[in-house]
């Protein structure tokens, strides 16, 4: 099993649009270590090729979403400032079978690292907290993956945005913001912020423990998407999506 070459098909599968079968179908012993080192390798790539890395997001960070994947732990992946949408239109251009769900888009001004990471110290490193919007695409055929494909795969990511509207992290109790998101006018997904782990801030910790696990750690300006807040939806061309953030903002969105 090479990772570099598992790697390279990935990363086709990722800037072609196009869909492939699970990697663990076809290399049984791949660990959930290789998983993150493919994931890493991948965002070397775009490093070199002079895009920005921004921050991070949590995955499968609600019970919900652990329940559909069969796991019972989140994941981490790379955000990239070529991900970031700043209109309001969401182009499929270079989707394969996209969904949206609503975050929080936690802004850090500290670095933050280690094991022994608390809420008080991710509160102390956070400039401000902004309603965001995720855009998944998994690479595999059907959404079809384990925990292992899913990582090495950057945790589905594709494209998000953020809201201007920037609030501090006394502001609001994170965990009881109410979410809707409205498809063509109708509701079809409703939650609150404690769906993020209990409250969100838990899932800024729980990730700076993970990257420890590997070196790794939050820098001052990186953006941090601490997972959906709503289990996410298919979106089409022509579509229109609010996503309503009580006491926020509303975010809306017309799919191209
Ligand atoms: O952001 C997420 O929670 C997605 C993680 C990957 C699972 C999926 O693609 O649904
Ligand atoms: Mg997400």
């Amino acid at each position: 099993m090479n990772l570099n070459s598992i790697a390279n098909e990935i990363y086709h599968h990722q800037k072609n649009a196009v869909e492939m079968d699970k990697i663990t179908s076809r290399y049984t012993n791949i660990t959930i270590e290789d998983a993150y080192k493919i994931q890493e390798m991948n965002m070397e790539k775009e490093i070199q090729n002079g895009v920005q890395f921004v921050g991070w997001k949590m995955g499968l960070t609600s019970f919900a979403k652990q329940q559909s994947v069969g796991v019972n732990q989140p994941i981490y992946g790379r955000l990239l400032k070529s991900m970031e949408i700043s209109t309001e239109e969401l182009s499929l251009d270079g989707l394969i079978h996209p969904r949206v769900e609503p975050e929080f888009a936690f802004i850090m001004n500290k670095k933050l690292q280690g094991n022994n990471v608390t809420e008080q110290d991710v509160w102390q490193a956070t400039q401000c907290i902004m309603p965001a919007v995720e855009v998944i695409d998994s690479r595999y055929r059907d959404f079809s993956f384990n925990l292992i494909d899913v990582v090495a795969d950057n945790a589905s990511s594709a494209k998000f945005l953020i809201l201007k509207q920037k609030y501090t992290p006394d502001q609001f109790q994170w965990e009881n913001i109410n979410v809707r998101m409205k498809l063509n006018g109708r509701v079809i997904q409703e939650g609150k912020g404690s769906a993020v782990m209990g409250h969100p801030v838990r899932s800024v910790v729980e990730l700076v423990k993970m990257l420890n696990s590997s070196g790794l750690c939050i820098e001052p300006g990186m953006i941090v998407l601490t997972g959906g807040i709503t289990e996410a939806i298919h979106v089409l061309t022509g579509d229109f999506i609010e996503v309503e953030f009580d006491q926020l903002a509303t975010i809306d969105l017309t799919v191209r």
